[in-house]
């Protein structure tokens, strides 16, 4: 096992990106439930976020989601989140809640349609220069119904025009991520459906684009670590939407569904030395409370990202090389399974002591009278979200 001050210092280090729009109300297709307090605006969604941050010391940024998450002046937004203790992180552009996407947006037949789809993702990296961004993250809703509705090679080459064309628009420090879906809102074809599409464009563009996992994206049984590891490899792993799912594209807390793929997930990071901020792969969570408040329930996936990491700390590494050398199966499985095991909230209790928050950041939500004050706050106007 290793000793604790390194896996304390490896999870001192590593960040955790909490999505704008999970502090908004969210749904089914059946309904979408409104909560008291939820924000109306980004400047509220950002303080939620900082509250997570101040609570947790691990969530230092936003994504935001654009245009959600619209605001006349984006450099004040991201002064604002600086008076907050966070900054703004990616940026999401939105090219499926038009009717023009109907038929898709970047691979739509129509040129008319494409343009104005890539005008939004380069508006996107404007407000990237705004924020201080330096990452794009796309997810495109394109795809056909049925056999026969559009060309799969025509959309092919129309996103990859699309995508070289907002990719040659990024300053130095900026990359764009691509995330790839299976089905969903499409049922025949989506146009990115899989890893293997997002990394051959990817590597067509160049070394600022990079594969985005979102972990509820696969058909059911994907070994997800796998892919993970296969992506870190090539140097093409630009990071994670982190979530979990029992059925589909569920949304729910990251860590809730199958804690020990999250762990298996986050061991294949570990060895690969990529938890530290500055090794390229964004932790960033997507998801949605339909029923479950928001705010707390950012808080227990921050936790549970930083319980699985800290598992994946504790493998003994060199026992687990030696077992694997010898061909011990159940030796090398033992390794892992002793560190998955381990009851790691004390140590991160402890380590959050030392960081100067509360060792229990979800009591120290409850305590903090927090959810009270914006409650009594956020009333009137128009609550975000998908149509509470
Ligand atoms: C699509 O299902 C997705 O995972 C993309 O990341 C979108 O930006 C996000 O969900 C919207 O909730
Ligand atoms: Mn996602």
């Amino acid at each position: 096992m290793k000793d604790h001050a390194a896996v304390k210092a490896a999870l001192r280090a590593m960040r955790i990106e909490t999505p704008s729009w999970a502090y908004g109300n969210s749904g089914t297709r059946f309904k979408v439930y409104a909560q008291a307090g939820v924000p109306r605006d980004a400047y509220e969604k950002v303080a939620d976020a900082a509250m997570v941050h101040r609570l947790t010391a691990a969530a230092p940024s936003v994504a935001l989601h654009i245009p959600w998450d619209r605001v006349d002046d984006y450099a004040d937004l991201a002064r604002f989140a600086a008076d907050q203790g966070i900054r703004i992180g990616a940026i999401n552009p939105n090219v499926f809640q038009e009717n023009d996407y109907k038929l898709g947006s970047v691979c739509h037949p129509d040129p008319g349609v494409r343009r104005k789809a890539v005008d939004h993702l380069l508006e996107c990296v404007d407000i990237m220069d705004a924020t201080g961004s330096q990452v794009l993250s796309l997810w495109f809703a394109d795809g056909t119904n049925y056999a026969g509705q559009d060309s799969i090679a025509a959309r092919q080459d129309r996103l990859a025009d699309a995508l070289r064309e907002v990719y040659d628009r990024l300053g130095p420090d900026q990359r764009m991520l691509v995330e790839y879906k299976l089905f969903e809102p499409h049922f025949y074809s989506m146009d990115v459906p899989d890893w293997g599409t997002s990394y051959a464009h990817c590597v067509a563009l160049g070394d600022k684009a990079q594969v985005l996992v979102d972990t509820g994206h696969h058909a059911p049984g994907t070994n997800i670590e796998f892919l993970v590891t296969v992506l870190l490899r090539f140097g093409k792993l630009g990071g994670f939407h982190f979530n979990s799912r029992n059925y589909a594209d569920d949304d729910l807390m990251v860590g809730a569904a199958d804690p020990f793929q999250l762990f298996r997930i986050a061991h294949e990071l570990v060895r690969a030395d990529a938890i530290r901020p500055d090794s390229g792969v964004e932790y960033m969570l997507d998801q949605c409370h339909n029923l479950e408040a928001k705010v707390p329930a950012l808080i227990r996936s921050v936790l549970n990202v930083q319980e699985a990491v800290a598992k994946a700390l504790l493998v003994d590494a060199d026992a687990l090389a030696t077992a694997q050398g010898a061909g011990d199966v159940l030796g090398a499985h033992g390794v892992l399974m002793d560190a998955f095991s381990t009851d790691v909230r004390p140590l991160l209790a402890e380590l959050r002591t030392e960081l100067g928050v509360d060792s229990d950041p979800i009591a120290a939500y409850h305590a903090s009278g927090y959810q009270q004050q914006i409650e009594a706050a956020r009333t009137g106007g128009q609550q975000a979200g998908w149509g509470a």
